[in-house]
């Protein structure tokens, strides 16, 4: 079962979370991020030396997520162009 980590307030987790229940993915999810587990703690540095939510976890591979690339590559394909 793939484990999301970071809390449910951050947008950027919310984004996979969503992705999860549209796709059936059985999920579980664990609170990290500003106001629950940090970060910089060395046990998620390990798995995202940005120290940024969220991570994905299926099993032994870890996923940072970059939502923005992700924003970026839909504008792309809409044909809209990225200033500078
Ligand atoms: N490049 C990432 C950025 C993710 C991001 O900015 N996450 C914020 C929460 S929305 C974060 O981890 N902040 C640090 C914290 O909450 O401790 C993306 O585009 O998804």
């Amino acid at each position: 079962m793939l484990k999301i980590l970071g809390k449910a307030s951050s947008i950027n987790v919310r984004k996979v979370l969503w992705t999860c229940v549209e796709l059936n993915l059985p999920f579980e999810r664990e609170d990290w991020g500003t106001g629950f587990r940090s970060t910089h703690d060395p046990e998620f540095l390990a798995l995202n030396p940005n120290a940024l939510v969220p991570v994905i976890k299926d099993g032994d591979v870890a996923i940072a997520i970059a939502a923005s690339k992700k924003n970026a590559g839909l504008k792309a394909r809409r044909g809209i162009r990225r200033r500078g």
